[in-house]
């Protein structure tokens, strides 16, 4: 181990003396963050053995554009599986390839690897404003409850490299991604035998370069609430894409008949709808972070008015604001990076003199041309709310 040479070390580059003996230094909690101490809490549900199963994230908290890890939202529909150690880990990849394959987390690592940046959002997420918009609920606190969103730096390998090492046919048209985690969902037929969560990804997403197999989540191994030892990370889709503690990957040539396809998530109006669609790519979205829910009156003069803007089909294009309630609008600032896969921040100076009731609204716009909209896509499974939420602030 290597030791500390003391003499080498500079006087005002020791700790005792940048910070130790000098009060006005000491450790403080609080609002103040100088210290890692700021209280900034998930909400979190335990099992009951008290081990943390479900994070809400506090997006209106957040800074920058990585939510840390430990508020990274989570959401799993069965138990918690079992850890399984990365040493005794194995992917097995089979069904339409020319030579099918077993991998370990080491030879797995052995593919040229990759890292992306993506927002991931659950198609659950703000669904209690499907019933505020229909003017059969209160409306939802994101604040209060946090939110089932948040972005990530994921580091793997692409999905697409492990596919061409098993080799691709004609009839290698979609890879079932396979979880560890297995149940009955509560919704399911009488009768229903339990099965592990998985999914049936087309074969143009299944190649897309930055869908991946990944094994780390901002510079560390995989947490095991977020799928370790290796997930699959699909950006741009709907969070139950990513399919977590992934075991197998079955190449085939129709469409797999997964539960979580036509039976959840999908749009259409009730379970017996001929024309169910199968939920992919997330919607183009915009929130406002500040001012939020906890914000009380505010004074006259400038403010920021902040937030996200993300789309599962492009980088955002633009983001605009109203004050009044979406009458008129005004481009707002987009901060760098403007990534394909993440989320943006933006910002917009509000110079308010008059005092009164002010409505707030924002508005993104992505590269394909899509416009967030004013009415949420209804749906019966109250899937991927995605719609404009304004809130009404009180200058005084
Ligand atoms: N194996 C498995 N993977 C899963 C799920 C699951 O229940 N089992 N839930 C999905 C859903 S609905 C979401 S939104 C994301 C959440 O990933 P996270 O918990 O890392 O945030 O995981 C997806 N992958
Ligand atoms: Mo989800």
């Amino acid at each position: 181990m290597a030791t500390v040479n003391e003499g080498a070390v500079p006087d005002f580059l020791r700790m005792d003396q940048a910070v130790g003996s000098d009060p006005a230094n000491a450790k403080k909690t609080g609002s103040w963050h100088g210290w890692p101490t700021k209280d900034i809490t998930p909400v979190t549900l335990s099992d009951n053995e008290g081990r943390t199963v479900r994070i809400r994230t506090p997006v209106m908290d957040l800074e920058g554009l990585i939510t840390p890890t430990d508020l990274h939202y989570t959401v799993q529909h069965f138990a918690v599986p079992p850890v399984v150690e990365s040493a005794a880990w194995e992917l097995q990849v089979y069904g339409e390839v020319k030579a099918p394959l077993t991998l370990n987390f080491a030879q797995l690592r052995r593919f040229p690897g990759r890292s992306v940046r993506t927002v991931m959002e659950c198609s659950g997420s703000d669904a209690t404003f499907f019933e505020y918009f229909k003017g059969e609920g209160p409306k939802p606190s994101r604040t209060q409850e946090g939110m089932i969103l948040s972005a990530s730096e994921w580091t793997g390998v692409p999905l697409a490299a492990v596919l061409h090492e098993a080799g691709l046919t004609a009839k290698s048209l979609f890879v079932r991604a396979e979880g560890n985690d297995r149940g009955v969902p509560n919704t399911a037929a009488p009768g229903t035998k339990p099965f592990y969560y998985d999914k049936g990804l087309p074969i143009e997403k299944a190649l897309h370069p930055d869908t991946i197999l990944a094994w780390a989540q901002n510079g560390q191994l995989l947490e095991h609430l977020h799928g370790a030892p290796v997930r699959l990370l699909v950006p741009g889709w709907s969070g139950n894409w990513s399919v977590k503690w992934l075991n197998k990957l079955e190449v085939l040539e129709r469409e797999p008949d997964c539960w979580y396809h036509y039976q959840f998530y999908y749009y259409g109006d009730s379970p017996d709808d001929p024309n169910k669609e199968l939920i992919t790519t997330i919607g183009v979205k915009s929130i406002i972070t500040q001012p939020n829910d906890d914000t009380e009156q505010m004074s006259p003069g400038v403010h920021m008015i902040r937030g996200y803007a993300w789309s599962g089909a492009g980088a955002i294009a633009q983001v605009e604001v109203s004050v009044d309630g979406g009458e008129s609008w005004h481009a707002a600032h987009i901060e760098q990076p403007r990534e394909r896969f993440m989320w943006v921040r933006w910002s917009y100076r509000w110079d308010v003199r008059q005092r009164g009731t002010h409505h707030l609204m924002s508005r993104a716009t992505d590269e394909v041309g899509r416009v967030q909209s004013h009415e949420p896509r209804y749906n019966h499974m109250r899937k991927n709310f995605s719609a404009i939420v304004g809130y009404k602030v009180s200058v005084g």
